[in-house]
């Protein structure tokens, strides 16, 4: 297995992909993704695109489907939920089908939804998403942060880290064998860094501070609990996460 990193969905090559891609946004939507089919959610439907949202909902059922998203952190208007973790209970998704539109996680599961395998990993699910590596043993894996409109968010990349790190662990191969660029040497050491303090980093990163100013420290702390939910978000079809297995 060689293990890429990359910091954004830009920073991904746009001439080839890898057998597995995994798609990382800690703060929250793949921590919320996990988090819905972890409570019985029956699909995540991911759209970077509001009126396509809007217009692909309408064809089912309103007993069936939960309109979910953001924009700028804030709940978008008319849906029925934001993109917090915490709203996924099972009392709310269980059997229903999210709609979900977030500024920067769904368009990262765009840039890579032609791959071959894609999951998503966060804190919550990380050594989740690990088993499922080391079990198929992919030939190349890329690990892609969300950032933030095409900047670098220091809790993806720490993720990123936190998942290699985690299958070097687990390898009896040398690092120089499966680590396979620079930006998955400075996430481990990133993640080496702050793994014990990773709600601190969260607070004082600009996303976790633009969430800080919505109310959303709960959220935070939720969102760096890490090997918290034994679920793999694992894509069915382009655009749609089930629960793997
Ligand atoms: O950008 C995203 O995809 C979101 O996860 C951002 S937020 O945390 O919901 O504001």
């Amino acid at each position: 297995m060689k293990i890429f990193v990359y910091h954004t969905p830009e920073q991904t090559p746009d001439d080839h992909l890898p057998d597995c891609a995994v798609v990382i946004d800690v703060l929250r939507a793949t921590t919320t993704i996990a988090t819905a089919l972890n409570s019985g959610a029956e699909a995540v439907r991911v759209f970077s695109d509001l009126d396509e949202l809007k217009e692909q909902s309408q064809l089912w059922q309103p007993n069936q489907r939960l309109r979910a998203g953001e924009r700028g952190g804030e709940k978008v208007e008319g849906f029925d939920l934001g993109n917090s973790p915490l709203e996924c209970t099972p009392e709310v998704v269980k059997d229903k089908h999210l709609f979900l539109t977030t500024t920067n996680g769904t368009r990262a599961l765009q840039k890579v939804e032609r791959a071959n395998t894609v999951i998503t990993a966060a804190q919550v699910n990380r050594q989740a998403a690990v088993n499922f590596l080391i079990e198929k043993q992919p030939e190349t894996v890329w690990l892609v942060g969300s950032g933030w409109q095409g900047a670098y968010s220091v809790e993806d990349t720490a993720c990123a880290g936190a998942i290699a790190q985690l299958i070097l662990q687990n390898s009896d191969l040398p690092a120089i064998d499966i680590i396979a660029n620079d930006e998955t040497i400075g996430a481990i050491a990133l993640y080496s860094q702050w793994r014990d303090n990773l709600l601190n980093v969260f607070r004082q990163c600009s996303h976790g501070q633009r969430l800080l100013k919505l109310d959303g420290d709960e959220d935070l702390k939720y969102c760096a609990r890490t090997d918290f939910l034994n679920v793999l978000p694992i894509q069915k079809e382009p655009g749609v996460l089930v629960k793997y297995g």
